[in-house]
């Protein structure tokens, strides 16, 4: 039995990993999450409170850090600014927590001693040409389009560094596009959802040629602990689910899903230096670690993630309004 720090434990994919946490492990839980705008303690309801806590606070805040990482066995950071067109409406929160906040938290670690992973994407990578046979590996050089991405390339390259340079006990995980139960409305897959349920029309970028790679978030969650246990020291994990899909056809099967024409959904402007594609070649995690996902049919899994927004209106109506009134000023 371990102790668990969980940054940004209150958000989409932290809060299902304190869940599969409690669920399939006896490990206890602290979260430390700043609840920003995409945090919601509503997203913890119903666990144990023996198991897991709470702390509301920044992973800047360095005093904060020293008592709760001394108290912990093993750090696990998924806290961050996580939407790349907040990042380029307003970048700077993305520099303070994505780099600062790795930053603070990774000397906290240095100081204490606990072993550490951090969380983080594919898009640190860059895109792919549709038609280009490669896939991202851990060996593909980072080339991120984003303030968002650009950040979360800096922290791993913090983390590898302070592997390096301090002998921090750190493995990274860079994983594809998640979605499921608890993803905040800003993100792709529940904004269309929710926007059907008020009778609204899905909106797609640009033409939606773009490509994602679809993981259910239980399945990340799976990899991570499993990285966790069995990882070896100073190495990077891609985690992907074979779920290449276009935005598109993953719009279209909503609307089928949701008992809708697959054309009844409308063309909003383009995300501005719009990534392509991404692409999760996980070769070396299920060859070396032996993880293999479990939601290997995307549309089961959408299915069920629909069913889930449908069940669950008073977690997302909240935040339904002011989302869709930030995307009305760019016209998306
Ligand atoms: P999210 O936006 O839903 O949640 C982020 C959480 O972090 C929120 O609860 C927020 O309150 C908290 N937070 C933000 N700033 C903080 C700070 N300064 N101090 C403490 N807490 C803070 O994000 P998510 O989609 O769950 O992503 C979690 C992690 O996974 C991120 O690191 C992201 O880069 C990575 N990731 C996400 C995806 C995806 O598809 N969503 C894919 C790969 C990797
Ligand atoms: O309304 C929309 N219409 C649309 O066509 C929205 C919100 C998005 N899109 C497109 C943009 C992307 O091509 O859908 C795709 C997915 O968009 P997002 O959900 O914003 O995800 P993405 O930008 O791909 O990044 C996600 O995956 C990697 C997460 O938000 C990141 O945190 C993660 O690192």
């Amino acid at each position: 039995m371990a102790h668990y720090l969980v940054t940004g434990g209150a958000g989409f994919i932290g809060s299902n990993f304190v869940r599969s946490v409690v669920d399939d492990t006896d490990h206890t839980v602290t979260v430390l999450d700043k609840l920003t705008y995409a945090g919601n303690t509503a997203s913890l309801d119903g666990l144990p409170e023996n198991r897991v806590d709470l702390v509301v606070g920044d992973i800047c805040d360095t005093e904060l850090l020293d008592g709760l990482v001394r108290g912990a066995d093993v750090v696990v950071h998924f806290a961050a600014e996580s939407h790349n067109d907040n990042s380029l409406n307003d970048p700077s929160p993305f520099v303070d927590t994505n780099l600062v906040g790795t930053f603070a938290l990774l000397e906290a670690v240095r100081r204490h001693g606990a072993r550490y992973h951090h969380i983080s994407t594919d898009e640190v990578y860059g895109d792919l040409e549709l038609d280009d046979p490669e896939r991202f590996h851990e060996t593909t050089p980072y080339n991120p389009s984003s303030p968002y991405s650009a950040t979360k390339a800096g922290s791993d390259l913090l983390v590898r560094a302070w592997v390096r340079s301090f002998g921090v006990e750190a493995t990274l995980s860079n994983c594809s596009n998640n979605y499921g139960p608890r993803q905040h409305v800003e993100k792709f897959i529940p904004r269309q959802i929710t926007n059907l349920i008020d009778g609204v029309h899905p909106k797609l970028y640009g033409a939606g040629q773009n490509v994602r790679d679809w993981i259910h978030v239980d399945d990340h969650n799976s990899a991570v602990l499993r990285i966790i246990e069995a990882g070896r020291i100073g190495e990077t994990y891609l985690i992907g689910a074979d779920g290449e899909m276009n935005n598109k056809a993953v719009v279209e099967m909503i609307l089928r899903l949701m008992g809708h024409p697959a054309d009844a959904y409308e063309h909003v402007t383009d995300r501005p230096g719009h990534d392509l594609r991404y692409a999760i070649d996980s070769t070396k995690l299920r060859t070396e670690l032996g993880w293999t996902p479990r939601y290997t049919h995307f549309e089961d899994g959408l299915a069920a993630t629909i069913d889930w927004y449908r069940a669950n209106e008073a977690w997302w109506r909240p935040m339904k309004q002011a989302t869709e009134a930030k995307y009305a000023k760019t016209g998306q």
